[in-house]
Order: structure tokens, then C-alpha cells, then sequence
């Protein structure tokens, strides 16, 4: 009997939405609303950050850098940082740098779940997190967001998606090892409130259970929300590990600088993992990264600061947005955080020839068919649910609103020119 190729912690993981949906708006002309990146330029001080860094003549920033981050970096991330959690950060022992927030959720999960421990994950959920506590051992745990009914007439926002907290203390058990938390969250763009927080830190102290906290989106809050981070609250800094990525810090997305912050009793875990991995992260978008956080530490909370400016910006985007769906026939939830809005198009349900073979979900159907038909590309929300909920929300698409004017006014038109087909006048 011939052995078996594929080892077996890639059993059910082979699957990525990324993969297939970038594939398809790369494959039709599209007005591109799916991925999460923006398709405007960085900021000049951004991008100058990395041209001194590659003319530096400090060659040397050529080469490898320290394993764990960059000097430079993991010194203003320590003091940034340091300041906003209340916490004096140790450059050396409370910082790693990662290949974007993907590989630091990686590392979490290898370096602090073993076979047989629990992780509970808040639905709907960045897809990624499933498949890596599955890679690590361990078994996912899911509780759900739960739409609350709004007025007649009120759009619904992110906020009115909550926990529901009998149910949220009825996953924790002996065998729960973690806690992921993301927020401002993908896909709903729901900010957690400080009592939403509360209660997680209650039941992770009671429980004595670790919080990854997937905060990549902390500065996209809008309408004057505050973003809050739990490893500031009171008993957590102990058991959080914070994960940040200068893509959706600095709209550079491509240049794969992410990081995590937390304790060296859990960081050095991550440690093991990041050099028994890739080992290091490149030189040159470290040093740019540096010197970028340098400049926003000097003008914190000033009206030049572009986390300030992003935030007001993607604010206006939303907006318009939302305008631009309704008059399309989509109900849009108005999301308080990050770079996505949720819209319902059951309105639209009748477009799509029946399919009753399929075992796809309908939003995902839906959007195939959107993108091949009417060339606007979204991401199904059903990709962010588990298996046996994917269905219950597949009413529901995400748009990416961190997109250039013109993109914004490309989809305006299509859903305007779908509108008056629909409605023949
Ligand atoms: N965590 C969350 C919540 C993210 O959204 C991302 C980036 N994903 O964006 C793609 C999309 O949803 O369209 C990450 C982590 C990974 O961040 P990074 O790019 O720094 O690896």
C-alpha cells in the first residue's frame, strides 16, 4: 500500500476563500470591493520611509536583521505601545515582529494550543483563525454575534450585533485555552464596547483562559467610537497577546510587517515558533515601519497625524458607500470600525437562476454570478461563519470601502445601472 502524501493536519484546511475569490476578480473585469486593501497610495512619509531606508547608507539594512525585530522597530513599538496600554513594555522580551498579522496569529496558535485544548471563536470570524487552531490541535469553540432587532425605518449598525452573555460563560469550560477577540471586527466592522470587554475579561480570568487579541484595524474607528484594548484592563495584560499589522496601519498592506505584543511568559513561546519558521522578518520595511510609527508618535492625536486622517477618510468612504448601496436596493449595517460594510441583498434574491444542486452557499453563489454579470466584486459573509452556520447568514455580503474615489463611484454606477434594470424605469 503506497503512503499517504498529505499529513494529517491539513485534513479539511485546504480550503481558502482568499485564494478563490482573488482568483476571480483577477479573472473578470471587475470594480474590486472584495479584498481588504487599499487601492490609494500610502502616505508620502510612508513611502519616503522606505525609499531612505533602501538608500540608506547603512548597507547593512540590506542584510538579516535580529530574529525577533528589527531594533529600530521593536523600540518604537515598545515605547508607542507602552503608552497606550499602561505598561512599560520591554523592547526585547514584550515585542515580536511577524510577516504581516497573519503569521503572528500563527505563531499564537502553534506556541499556545495543544491537542484536546478549546479555543473559542466569535462568529462571524476572520476565517484564518479556524483552520489554525485545527493545524494546532486544538478544537474551535464558536458563539455568535446576535443580530438585535432595530426600529422600523433604522438601519442596522455593527453595534446592534451582540454577545449573548449567558451563552458566551456557557463555552468556557476546563478544557478552553483561549479566547480570540477581534475588534474592530472583520467583517462587521463591530467595535467591542468596554463592557463587552468586561465580561470576556471576567470569564478569561475566572477560567484562567489566554486572549488573542486581533487589533488590526485600532485605528479605523469612527463616528468618535474608542477602540479599546483588553490587555489594558485590569488582570489581562498577564494573558493577552495583542496583534497589530503595519498593512492596515499604513496602508501598505504588501509589505507584510505585522506584530505582537504581550508578556515574555507567553511571547517566548512565539518566539520558538517564529525561528523554528521563517526566522526573521525583512530588513528594509522594518526600518521603514520604524521610522513611519516615529513620525505618528511625535504628532499623537494632532489633526496631522494619519491615523487621525485614515480614520476621518475611510469614515467619508463608508458613508458613501452606504449611499450608494441603498440606492441600489441593498440594506447596508453601518459597520463602527475597520474597512467593511455588510449589506443585505435578499431584495435581489430573484436575479440568480435556481441552482438547487449546489451545495455552495447563496452568497457566494450570488457574488460568482455578480462578478461575472455585473463586474462588482464583494466576499461572501457565509466564509466567516463555521460549517453548520454558514447558511444562517447568507443573506449577507462584505464590501472593502478602503477603496479610491473613482473605485467608489465605479460601484455607484453599477448599482445604479442594476437598479434601473430592475426596476425598468
Ligand atoms: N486579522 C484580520 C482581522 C485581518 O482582517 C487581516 C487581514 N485580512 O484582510 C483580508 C480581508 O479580510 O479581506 C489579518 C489579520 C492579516 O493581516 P496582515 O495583512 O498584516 O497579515
Amino acid at each position: 500500500m503506497s503512503k499517504p502524501i498529505q499529513a494529517q493536519r491539513l485534513e479539511g484546511v485546504d480550503k481558502n476563500i482568499w485564494v478563490e475569490f482573488v482568483k476571480l476578480a483577477a479573472t473578470y473585469p471587475t470594480v474590486n470591493l472584495g479584498q481588504g486593501f487599499p487601492d490609494f497610495p500610502p502616505p508620502d512619509f510612508v513611502k519616503e520611509a522606505f525609499v531612505k531606508a533602501v538608500s540608506a547608507e547603512n548597507t547593512m539594512v540590506h542584510q538579516y536583521t535580529r530574529a525577533f525585530g528589527h531594533p529600530a522597530l521593536v523600540t518604537i513599538l515598545a515605547r508607542f505601545f507602552g503608552k497606550l496600554l499602561g505598561q512599560e513594555l520591554d523592547p526585547l522580551t514584550n515585542v515580536l515582529v511577524t510577516v504581516g498579522a497573519y503569521q503572528a496569529l500563527f505563531c499564537c496558535f502553534q506556541a499556545l494550543v495543544d491537542e484536546g485544548n478549546e479555543v473559542i471563536i466569535i462568529e462571524p470570524y476572520f476565517d484564518c483563525y479556524e483552520p489554525m487552531v485545527k493545524m494546532a490541535g486544538g478544537t474551535p469553540v464558536f458563539v455568535q454575534l446576535r443580530p438585535k432587532a432595530t426600529e422600523a425605518g433604522k438601519l442596522m449598525s455593527s453595534r446592534d450585533w451582540q454577545l449573548e452573555p449567558a451563552e458566551l460563560a456557557s463555552k468556557f469550560t476546563e478544557r478552553t485555552k483561549v479566547i480570540v477577540l477581534n475588534s474592530p471586527n472583520n467583517p462587521l466592522g463591530k467595535v467591542f464596547s468596554r463592557e463587552e470587554m468586561e465580561l470576556i475579561t471576567d470569564l478569561c480570568v475566572k477560567h484562567d483562559v489566554l486572549c488573542f487579541s486581533d487589533e488590526v484595524y485600532e485605528w479605523l474607528v469612527y463616528d468618535g467610537k474608542e477602540h479599546i484594548r483588553i490587555a489594558s484592563l485590569p488582570g489581562m495584560w498577564d494573558r493577552t497577546i495583542t496583534i497589530g499589522s503595519a498593512g492596515k496601519t499604513f496602508s501598505t498592506t504588501g509589505w507584510k510587517v505585522g506584530w505582537t505584543l504581550g508578556p515574555d511568559r507567553l511571547l517566548k513561546h512565539l518566539r520558538t515558533v517564529h525561528q523554528n519558521s521563517v526566522y526573521h522578518c525583512p530588513t528594509a520595511a522594518q526600518e521603514a515601519v520604524a521610522q513611519a510609527f516615529q513620525r505618528e508618535f511625535d504628532n499623537y492625536g494632532k489633526p496631522d497625524s494619519y491615523f487621525v486622517q485614515l480614520a476621518e477618510q475611510l469614515q467619508q468612504k463608508r458613508d458613501w458607500l452606504v449611499q450608494s448601496l441603498l440606492a441600489g436596493g441593498m440594506k447596508p449595517i453601518i459597520p463602527e470600525g475597520s474597512y467593511f460594510l455588510t449589506a443585505d441583498f435578499s431584495e435581489f434574491k430573484s436575479e440568480l437562476p435556481d441552482l438547487p444542486d449546489s451545495d455552495e452557499p447563496y452568497d457566494s453563489e450570488f457574488i460568482k454570478w455578480m462578478i461575472k454579470n455585473k463586474g462588482l466584486a464583494a466576499i461572501p459573509i457565509s466564509a466567516f461563519y463555521s460549517t453548520p452556520h454558514k447558511r444562517n447568514f447568507d443573506h449577507l455580503i462584505r464590501f472593502c470601502f478602503a477603496k479610491e474615489d473613482t473605485t467608489l463611484k465605479a460601484a455607484e454606477d453599477i448599482l445604479q445601472q442594476w437598479r434601473l434594470e430592475k426596476t425598468g424605469q
